[in-house]
């Protein structure tokens, strides 16, 4: 299939770029380098070290027996990306190219803005710009878990049928998110709901859970292929953060009581539900299909635990510290939400185990002297 991957450059659209273009499909990965500057925006660095963009798709071409196709271009740019879709007339476009970070969003009104402006203008151009240029293109966009919150009732996927006054209607699901960053997705997700209603065009909203994981197949086959891998206190998310704090020998910190529970899902089977969502495409039609992308749930105080007691195989004493929690969340609430959609697709998960972090704990291991404990501690309060 010709697949379109824009955000490519990122944590998940870096490692989705190599995958997709290992089993066969014609791959074009696009970026605008926003990340690499935001990083430098708030002085912090991926773990690993990224060679540029460009570098390493050349490098990728040069080594290896598939292609990819790049562009530096920037999605909320209409005329740009009007061009390009009419150029390529992608199968299926997988859409990660989004400021990922709910700090980020928070941390002052520069960073609320710059989240919405690039995320809702960003999937609102790409929505136009296929109903105009490639209208059967299958546009598969990564949305988030949290978009419904922590509500007191079990979480759907994408849908909530509520009887009123003797009569029923389904509607999307209700949105409590947390943070301006996940607001963007929910607004994203309004907007993608509107144009299937109107213009029937084929489109898979992602809600994805946190995804942990320090590599895949494809990072381990030259150093240099090695994702954008955060464990800052803003783009760093709570298991990744945790392997390196015990690494580093700081404290895992678990926020608050540390009884908030998230859904979960590691790197690899990220790539797997992109890969079944695109080889399936919706059927129904005139509606948006919402699939909820994780494999299992974890209050953070039992991330904290697997990653102690990992660590300890591994020779580390590592301690936990449950400091005050910077971010305004619910800490003891309900949560169970549904996932069955990609499991009947054929998802096979590959489960959260002490042996995984432990691969994880040695993978972080040997970049340690590029820890900077600086990052470690949150700085952005809500
Ligand atoms: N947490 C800690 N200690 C830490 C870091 C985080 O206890 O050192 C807690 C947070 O308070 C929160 C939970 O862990 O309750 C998850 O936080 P996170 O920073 O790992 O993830 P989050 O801010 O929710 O965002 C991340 C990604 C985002 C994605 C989202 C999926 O950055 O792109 O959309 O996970 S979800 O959480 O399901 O919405």
């Amino acid at each position: 299939m010709k697949i379109l991957i824009l955000g490519g450059d990122g944590y998940l659209g870096w490692p989705t770029s190599m995958y997709l273009a290992k089993q066969g499909h014609d791959v074009t990965s696009i970026d605008n380098l926003s990340k690499r500057e935001w990083e430098k925006e708030i002085g912090v660095t991926s773990l690993f070290h990224n060679i540029p963009f460009e570098d390493r798709v050349d490098l990728w071409n040069k080594n290896e027996n598939t292609h990819i196709d790049s562009e530096i271009m920037d999605i909320t740019d209409t005329i740009s990306l009007y061009s390009l879709l009419r150029r390529i007339q992608p199968d299926a476009i997988v859409h990660y190219a989004e400021q990922p970070s709910a700090p980020f969003s928070m941390a002052d009104v520069h960073g609320a803005v710059t989240t919405q402006t690039n995320n809702v203008i960003g999937t609102l151009n790409l929505t136009w710009a296929v109903k105009d240029c490639c209208p059967d293109a299958h546009i598969v966009k990564l949305g988030t878990m949290g978009e419904y919150g922590t509500p007191n009732i079990d979480i759907e996927e994408g849908y909530l049928t509520v009887t009123h006054n003797e009569r029923e209607h389904t509607f999307l699901y209700p949105k409590t998110a947390g943070s301006f960053y996940h607001l963007s997705k929910v607004h994203d997700s309004n907007n993608l709901d509107f144009a299937c209603r109107m213009w029937d065009l084929k489109i898979t909203d992602l809600n994805q859970g946190v995804v942990y994981g320090t590599e895949t197949r494809e990072t381990k086959l030259h150093k240099d292929y090695a994702t954008n891998f955060h464990y800052d206190s803003v783009f760093g998310t709570a298991l990744n953060r945790f392997c390196v704090q015990a690494i580093a020998g700081k404290p895992i910190t678990p926020y608050g009581k540390g009884t908030q529970k998230r859904a979960f899902l590691n790197i690899q089977d990220t790539l797997a539900c992109v890969e079944l969502a695109i080889l399936n495409p919706p059927t129904e039609k005139n509606k948006l299909r919402v699939f909820n992308q994780f494999t299992e749930t974890f209050t953070v105080n039992e991330l904290a635990s697997l990653v102690k007691n990992a660590a300890k195989e591994t020779g580390i004493n590592a301690t936990i510290d449950n400091i005050e929690n910077p971010r305004k969340e619910l800490e003891e609430h309900y949560f169970n939400p549904k996932n069955s959609g990609l499991i009947n697709l054929g998802l096979a998960p590959r489960l959260l185990s002490e042996t995984l972090v432990e691969d994880m704990l040695v993978g972080i291991n040997n970049h340690k002297a590029r820890i900077d404990n600086d990052m470690l501690s949150p700085k952005v309060k809500w």
